[in-house]
């Protein structure tokens, strides 16, 4: 898929458009950012900063595709028609971008036919740029990325996140509570898109989250997946959004078969 439409043209409004937005957010992060509005609890927050990032991503793929299609996590969706689709999270990590941690980044995914095939994640505290297309390999900058492979789930050292949102923290604790002792350790960073792109780059070895939307894990999922890693739901389900998972397909398969147990279809 994708072959009818110009993936460079694709990359290049969507590598312009987070890397804008990535240094607007550098330039007018304030100290202390102001929460402005809760979503699904009290942890789940959002800055007048996410807005303006959407809206500017927004403006920018319009001006340059007004025909395509926008999903975006602040602004919704927009209906087009070219089958050309973008994924837009203006600040994946916005816990972290509110206090100052470095570790949010600007998410950006063009998707054909629903299938992503250009992803940009711009890790701007960091200065990093992750981007792939689809069959052309993930990149950070000019360095090709290729997962860790031939690790045992023993050895492994596995990112993982707690989506907000009421009522999951006790089934996170209980998951938790049973990977912890079968992996090397756990990081808990607080980006999904960052996570994914600590996989593709060998960062970690592997990933699993229970409940990211599609713009959490759209551009992320893409460069994992062009660095060699399997990216997943549990039981051959899609990676969003129940459980997801990231890793060599070897480790994909052992996270897998610890995590399908533990994964009640309970949608807390
Ligand atoms: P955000 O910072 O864009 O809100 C934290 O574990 C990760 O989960 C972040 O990538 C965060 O994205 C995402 N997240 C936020 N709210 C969520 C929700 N209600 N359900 C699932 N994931 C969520
Ligand atoms: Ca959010
Ligand atoms: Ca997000
Ligand atoms: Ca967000």
């Amino acid at each position: 898929t994708g072959t009818d439409h110009d993936l460079d043209e694709l990359l290049g409004i969507a590598a312009a458009a987070a890397r804008e937005a990535g240094a607007m957010l550098v330039a007018k992060r304030p100290p202390r950012p102001e929460v402005v509005d809760t979503k699904s609890s009290p942890t789940d927050v959002v800055t007048a900063l996410d807005r303006e990032a959407e809206e500017l991503i927004r403006a920018r793929i319009a001006a340059a595709r007004p025909h395509d299609s926008i999903l975006g996590e602040e602004g919704g969706s927009s209906p087009g028609r070219t089958g050309v689709r973008w994924v837009v999270d203006p600040i994946d990590g916005t816990v972290n971008f509110l206090y100052g941690l470095p570790e949010w980044a600007v998410s950006v995914a063009a998707e054909v036919d629903g299938e992503a095939v250009v992803g940009v994640v711009d890790v701007a505290p960091r200065g990093e740029v992750f981007t792939a297309v689809r069959g052309r390999g993930a990149w950070l900058g000019g360095e090709r990325l290729r997962c860790n492979t031939g690790v045992p789930l023993a050895r492994a050292l596995i990112a993982t996140g707690f989506g907000y949102g009421a009522g999951r923290r006790e089934i996170q604790s209980e998951v938790l509570r049973e990977v912890l002792p079968r992996v090397r350790d756990i990081r808990r960073g607080g980006s999904a898109a960052v996570d994914l792109c600590s996989v593709a780059s060998g960062r970690v070895d592997g990933y699993f989250e229970r409940g990211p939307q599609r713009w959490d894990v759209a551009a992320g999922g893409l460069i994992a997946e062009e660095a060699g890693a399997r990216v997943g739901g549990l039981r051959g389900r899609p990676a969003n959004p129940d459980m997801t998972v990231c890793a060599a397909p070897e480790l994909f398969a052992e996270l897998h078969d610890l995590l399908v147990p533990l994964d009640p279809e309970r949608d807390a």
